[in-house]
């Protein structure tokens, strides 16, 4: 194979540009405005690639309720892996156009001191860039749809449909534009019409989601359940299976004496839930409800291109905790544990096009619809065809936040909470669950865990039963005596409509 090639920061590239070497960020652009650019029906196009994730919707997920309509794979061990290769497609696509065979795809390095300072690096979010001489729309900021996306045909309530000419947008504005949403949208983005402003709202969110509960202001300070906390703490997991996604985590952190695992896929979401918008009890946070941006559903988050740039940095994550753990050439997932099954009542998100029910998902799973040679249609990526990134894909990451990280030996012994039973399908899309403990009348607040749930749960007539969540807490900080004491209570956040009155659920102290 050829030379291996680096893929920076966003950040690093903005340095170069602002010192003067400007053709590495310049490139990036370039190659971006030419994926964009062409035919929707090219498999280069952005229109194609961003469309693989979630809408326009193919297979049985066109009209089937209980399969995802979309390629890729969530609350399952392809995750990481299905992810990685979608990178590596959209990468390559850059490199296909005029000049930019040199280009590769920069991650946003979501958890350095400057993205916890600042948010978002400016590459991603400002309004323009000159390129050539000429002040052109930014490339990275949004995308313009160059044909019609929907979900009418699954029979979702269609909250995600969307007309050509649709551009893409970020918290706080809100990209619900079908029938049933169109005015209640209209009025909602006409009070964030300043585009300046916009980003400075935009990136205070994120800090907010990056830093955790008490965020105040700039002060470096990330708490225990904020992005940054959780992105650090998945290194930590032991095996491949806990590690890849939320299901599995959530069983592997039901055993007693095991310190909590934290899922790649957990601080992945958050970041979506913070570009995209939440209503993540607003006030309390200063966040901005009605907020719907595309990076929070999986329908349309593939859409926008920051997706890319954060899943680049979700993917050097994964390769992080590969060398952390001596991975790198191998590893393994758990036959039959859950998060390996394409059925809904186990991951919620059903099969993926190409995929199956009853589905056994294991290394070799073809990982559709990333295809090795074009000319081949059998000629499937599967999960063992991109361990190494070096070897096999032929690139590597620039150091970044958590490179040199030494990983604390973890305490298995930590108490945890276990809040479980509740009925994810009592919910309409997303949810945020925060959970408290009372100790002699006195509040504290333990953390936070976000389900993200497809929008249609409701007419999931299959999973009505099936749809458990749980979370967990770390108890650490507490006494034995604390916690004899201690009456536990949570708060969910959500946007769809619930039914209060049916929810129930459970608390379990884990030793
Ligand atoms: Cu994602």
């Amino acid at each position: 194979m050829s030379k291996i090639k680096i893929r920076y920061s966003v950040r690093e590239l903005q340095e170069k540009y602002e010192v003067g070497n400007k053709k590495p960020l310049e490139d990036l652009m370039r190659a971006w405005q030419g994926i964009k650019e062409l035919d929707p029906n090219d498999l280069n196009s952005f229109f194609v690639i961003g469309g693989y994730h979630g809408e326009p919707f193919e297979g049985p997920g066109k009209v089937k309720k209980d399969y995802w309509g979309g390629y890729c794979n969530h609350g399952n061990v392809l995750f990481p892996t299905w992810h990685r290769v979608y990178v590596h497609k959209i990468e390559q696509a850059l490199q296909s156009i005029d000049g930019c065979s040199e280009v590769t795809l920069p991650y946003w390095d979501e958890t350095t001191e400057e993205s916890l300072k600042l948010g978002i690096p400016w590459a991603l979010t400002n309004e323009t860039f000159i390129l050539d001489g000429v002040l052109i729309n930014n490339p990275l900021r949004s995308y313009v749809l160059q044909q019609a996306v929907g979900d009418s045909k699954r029979g979702d309530n269609q909250a995600y449909t969307k007309p050509k000419g649709y551009e893409t947008v970020r918290y706080p504005l809100s990209g619900l534009v079908s029938a049933e949403y169109a005015i209640k949208t209209q009025n909602h983005n006409f009070a964030f019409s300043d585009y300046v402003m916009n980003q400075i709202l935009l990136n205070k969110n994120v800090k907010a989601w990056l830093h955790g509960s008490k965020v105040t202001s700039d002060v470096i300070n990330p708490q225990k359940d904020g992005i940054f906390y959780q992105y650090k703490t998945c290194l930590d997991a032991p095996n491949y299976t806990a590690f890849s996604n939320t299901t599995s985590a959530q069983e592997w952190n039901k055993q007693e004496n095991t310190s909590i695992v934290v899922a790649l896929e957990s601080p992945h979401n958050d970041i979506h839930l913070a570009v995209g918008g939440f209503d993540a009890d607003g006030s309390e946070y200063g966040q901005i409800p009605g907020a719907n941006g595309d990076m929070g559903e999986n329908n349309t988050a593939a859409l926008d291109p920051i997706f890319f740039f954060h899943h680049c940095n979700v993917d050097r994550m994964f390769w992080l905790w590969q060398i952390k753990q001596d991975k790198t050439d191998k590893f393994e997932i758990i036959p039959f544990f859950p998060g390996t099954s394409t059925n809904y009542s186990d991951n919620g998100q059903g099969p993926a096009v190409g995929q199956q029910e009853n589905e056994h998902l294991k290394m070799d799973t073809p990982l559709s619809p990333f295809l090795k040679d074009q000319n081949d249609p059998d000629s499937y990526y599967t999960s063992n065809d991109c361990i190494n990134i070096e070897k096999q894909l032929g690139v590597t990451y620039s150091a970044g936040s958590f490179t040199d990280i030494v990983l604390e030996e973890s305490n298995p012994k930590t108490r945890k909470l276990k809040v479980y039973g509740i009925n994810r399908s009592l919910f309409a899309g997303s949810f945020i669950i925060r959970a408290f403990i009372t100790i002699d009348e006195k509040p504290h607040y333990l953390g936070r865990y976000s389900v993200l749930s497809r929008w249609n749960t409701n007419n999931c007539a299959n999973c009505q039963t099936h749809l458990g969540v749980s979370a967990f807490f770390d108890l650490s900080d507490f006494s034995d005596d604390e916690i004899k004491r201690a009456k536990f209570s949570i708060k969910i956040h959500h946007r769809g409509e619930t039914l209060p009155d049916q929810l129930k659920y459970d608390f379990e102290v884990i030793e």
